[in-house]
């Protein structure tokens, strides 16, 4: 009789054990929004001819505002289709191409979600081959 009474507390005890802790934490969304507060802000610069800083390095999962500044006097882009794809981006650029005129600039939140190196460049007639491109490296 005693040795059955013993078993009966068992349940008991892990009972009031499991009543003390903590309340369950809140659920969290899987993926948490783009424009996620404890985002970095990360900046490129265009001028004629390339871009600052030329070679850009992420970390794959990280919420990123990229921040896009036309410092020069003639139209640029930046062009970086297979960054953007291997991306959540928003606002996604259309064609992977963010189009800035002179003294525009452009706000994109971004979470690079695959590690590569991503070429980036500007598409407009021969700015390239005057230097301006670069790259993303997602690590
Ligand atoms: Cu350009």
């Amino acid at each position: 009789m005693r040795y059955i009474d013993g078993l009966a507390g068992v349940p008991l005890t892990l009972l009031a054990l499991a009543g003390c802790g903590q309340p369950p934490a809140p659920p969290r969304p899987a993926v948490a929004a783009a424009a996620d507060p404890a985002s970095e802000t990360v900046r490129i610069a265009m001028n004629e001819f390339r871009f600052t800083p030329q070679m850009l390095t992420l970390k794959a999962g990280q919420p990123y505002r990229l921040v896009l500044v036309n410092e020069g006097s003639g139209k640029h882009d930046l062009t970086a289709p297979a960054f953007f794809r291997a991306a959540r981006a928003a606002p996604a650029p259309e064609g992977g191409t963010i189009v800035l005129a002179p003294g525009e600039s452009a706000t994109i939140d971004i979470r690079p979600e695959t590690a590569g190196t991503y070429d980036t460049t500007c598409s407009m007639f021969l700015h390239s081959l005057f230097g301006m491109d670069g790259a993303i490296k997602v690590e």
